[in-house]
């Protein structure tokens, strides 16, 4: 795998991409792309479900009988079980229905929400996959921008996290979030 990064300082926090798995990740926090049963599931959350062993899913199933499914633009967090995290955030992105179901917004709130739970438990580092363009199906390019400007715009709002770590899986997905944070280097 190409070992590809980029970066963008943004106040006090550094954003960042990075070609690469995020199971293995060292920062405070990963975030899941996870969906609403929060019982696991394929891709990235089998993934981390995988690397983190069961403890994960055991605090999922509480999280569950206690509040419940966790709406898509939302998140619930918990322990990162034998990650090298700390914690994961379970962000819950939107299902791509074309574009008229209000998923850019959702999109972009399951990205706030994770970045606010984060920071609010102590995290100064967080890594994000790509939400909703595996499976979910949303256009990666346009859900690189989403992705980009919304944790642009947190940077600019908090100081609390030290790093925002993008951690893409594949080179078009790498190459769309680059795309993204040129745009916000140098605005048109
Ligand atoms: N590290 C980083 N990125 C990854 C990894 C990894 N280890 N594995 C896959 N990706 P997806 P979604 C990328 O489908 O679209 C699950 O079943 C992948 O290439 O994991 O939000 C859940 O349970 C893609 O770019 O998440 C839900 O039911 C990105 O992660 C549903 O899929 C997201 O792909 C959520 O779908």
């Amino acid at each position: 795998m190409t070992t590809s990064s980029a970066s963008l300082r943004v106040n006090a926090t550094e954003i960042t991409l990075v070609r690469g798995d995020i199971t293995r990740q060292e920062v405070d926090a990963i975030v899941n792309a996870a969906n609403s049963g929060l019982m696991g599931g394929g891709g990235v959350d089998g993934a981390i479900h995988r690397a983190g062993g069961p403890a994960i899913l055991e605090e999922c199933k509480g999280i569950r009988e206690q509040q419940g499914k966790c709406p898509s633009g939302e998140a619930v967090i918990t322990g990162g079980g034998k990650l090298k995290a700390r914690f994961v955030v379970h962000a819950v992105g939107p299902i791509w229905r074309g574009g008229s179901g209000n998923e850019d917004e959702t999109l972009a709130s399951a990205y706030r929400r994770s970045l606010t739970i984060a920071s609010e438990s102590g995290a100064k580092t967080l890594a994000f996959p790509s939400i909703s363009t595996g499976a979910y199906g949303f256009p990666v390019d346009r859900a690189a921008k989403i992705a980009v400007d919304t944790a642009h715009r947190f940077c600019l709002e908090s100081t609390s996290l030290s790093e925002i770590r993008f951690v893409l899986f594949d080179e078009h997905t790498y190459n769309c979030f680059k795309s993204a944070l040129e745009r916000v280097r140098n605005p048109a």
